[in-house]
């Protein structure tokens, strides 16, 4: 195996016998194996672009598959199996087509030469003996290798936000046309140029990407509001919600309603109760613990099942007694836990498993106590706008500094925490995603009224810190994003933060702090491309970075 698409990549260089996060030498492979049967999928949905055939069942594939590999999402081998078994008659399907619209154009067979990826077939090589033949490294050049993998890397966040729209029933066909497009780019001889051109590309479509999944959310459930969130516990039993799907939480709080259990968020589910149209549910009770890698002490004493919607899932230790606790559903799995399978054309998951578990459990043991207030999306900004502007113009505000992004387990995390700590009072942090974690039960306290840390929501919001960013640019009257008193301090984890840098660096910002590593997938090569073109910046010691960020540098 070779693994090198998250923060946390052994020695900052990849995964070779054994994933840091757990995943094991074959489930690695079997990755690999589904990415590469998705790019002979892209390959054939690119020529049939030309004919004008396309369909939502392929992109919906596509962006499905692409979005189980991503770090501690699917962790069951047969998945990966069963999927790229579907994924291999798929592509069947799309060559006839192809060769059928071929031969009526042309009024002639197609004689041209596809690569691979278009042709293998598991009658000639079996799957375990195809996969390690597939992955990173068959690209032999560092530059090349490292553009087609920030690529695809940003392709795997881009699809987890178009997959999460689609399952709100919002789907666009230039998203999808684009990861075939760039999928079939990384089995072709492109030059440096191309690649680089392809990578911008993706930086625009993660944006529209995103876009979209915030037209989704906003349009289902409303746009979020400030909320206080109950940090404590209830005495019934509960249900353990946790990942970024919306759609899981609607339809778990309709069944669990009047059954006498309550429902708590955890990890990156903490923004649904920001939501409008959750709000109605008093038996959403609150946000239980933090972020996912602490899933293992506290999943532990929350006591009743826990329902995993999407990435991240932590495999429980040995020790840990909540493995019959554990349900995962949609693109998440794991072997041992129960799995509840997919909506019914038109119908609903269905959770009834989990709350007659429930029903049996002891209530969450208590971990703390208090509130903490979120739901800064950009609608809810925007009607503070006059505020906000006021406060920056009378220099109440000194600087917004958006510290969005993944949370992580590695000590040198403790930066993010310092860098809240020490920013002066006069800095309001903006934030999205788990990232937050490290630092929003600090009681940073506020500027006039305006809390000093802003939480959009999910990673899966990022985009209200860009649309945040445009209006606040527009009110003080200004040319260009980068004149705004905001500096950019991401924390990275997984695949998804990859296709948000991405998109900032489609919208011209400069000068982002990267860390708590910049990516091991970032040849030097590529990364000096970066460095030249946008100040991309790896962290410093949180000292230094205050003073830089306050300096406007
Ligand atoms: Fe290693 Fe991260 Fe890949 Fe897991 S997801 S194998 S930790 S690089
Ligand atoms: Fe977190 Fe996994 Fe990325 Fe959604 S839950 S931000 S790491």
């Amino acid at each position: 195996m070779f693994c090198f698409q998250c923060q946390e990549t052994a020695k900052n260089t990849g995964c070779t016998t054994r994933g840091v996060c757990g995943k094991s030498n074959d489930l690695a492979n079997l990755q690999d194996l589904l990415i590469y049967t998705l790019k002979g999928i892209a390959l054939y949905a690119e020529l049939l672009q030309e004919f004008d055939i396309r369909s939502n069942r392929t992109g919906r594939f596509v962006a499905e598959g692409l979005f189980a590999t991503i770090s501690n999402a699917s962790w069951d081998e047969q998945r990966f199996l069963s999927m790229i078994q579907t994924g291999l008659e798929h592509r069947e399907e799309l060559r006839k087509q192809f060769l059928e619209a071929y031969e009526k154009k042309h009024g002639r067979p197609f004689e041209g030469e596809l690569h691979d990826a278009a042709t293998w077939s598991p009658s000639d090589i079996s799957f375990e003996a195809k996969a390690p033949k597939v992955g990173v490294l068959t690209t032999g050049d560092a530059d090349a290798r490292s553009l087609r993998e920030l690529l695809v890397i940003g392709l795997k966040g881009m699809a987890a936000y178009a997959d999460h729209a689609a399952i709100l029933g919002y789907e666009q066909d230039d998203i999808y046309d684009f990861f075939m497009q760039a999928l079939a780019s990384t089995t072709k001889g492109l030059s440096t140029p191309e690649m680089v051109t392809l990578v911008f590309q993706a930086g625009r479509m993660a944006l529209e990407t995103m876009a979209l999944l915030d037209k989704a959310n906003t349009s289902t459930y409303g746009s979020p509001e400030i909320t206080n969130v109950n940090l404590g516990v209830r005495n019934n039993p509960g249900i353990l919600i946790s990942g970024h799907d919306l759609k899981d939480m609607e339809e778990l709080l309709e069944q669990t309603a009047n059954t006498g259990v309550d429902v708590y968020t955890h990890g990156e589910m903490l923004p649904a109760h920001y939501y409008p149209a959750f709000k109605k549910y008093n038996h959403l009770a609150g946000n239980y613990g933090g972020s996912w890698w602490r899933q293992n002490t506290e999943f532990e004493s929350f006591n009743g099942p826990i329902l995993m919607t999407t990435n991240c899932l932590v495999p429980p230790r040995k020790n840990n007694t909540y493995q019959d606790r554990l349900f995962t559903t949609g693109t998440v799995s794991l072997p041992g836990a129960k799995h509840i399978p997919n909506r019914p054309t038109g119908g609903k998951k269905d959770f009834s498993a989990i709350i007659e578990l429930a029903k049996t459990c002891k209530p969450p043991t208590e971990l703390e106590t208090g509130t903490l207030v979120g739901g800064f999306a950009h609608d809810q900004v925007v009607a503070l706008a006059d505020k906000v502007v006021g406060a920056v113009k009378s220099g109440a505000i000194k600087r917004f500094v958006v510290m969005a992004g993944c949370d992580g387990r590695h000590k040198t995390r403790q930066y993010y925490t310092d860098v809240a700590k020490t920013l002066p009072k006069d800095a309001v942090i903006l934030t999205a995603g788990c990232a937050k974690y490290r630092y929003n039960k600090l009681n940073l306290g506020d500027i006039d009224g305006i809390p000093r840390v802003l939480d959009a929501g999910q990673c899966n919001d990022s985009y209200s810190l860009g649309v945040i960013a445009l209006k606040l640019k527009e009110a003080l009257g200004l040319a260009d994003i980068n004149e705004l008193p905001l500096s950019f301090d991401i924390a990275w984890y997984e695949q998804k933060a990859v296709a948000v840098l991405l998109a900032l660096l489609h919208m011209g910002v400069k000068g982002i702090r990267l860390g708590p590593t910049l990516p091991a997938f970032l040849s030097p090569g590529v990364a000096k491309v970066l460095v030249d073109q946008f100040d991309l910046k790896p962290i410093g010691t949180a000292e230094e970075d205050v003073d830089a960020i306050m300096a406007g540098r």
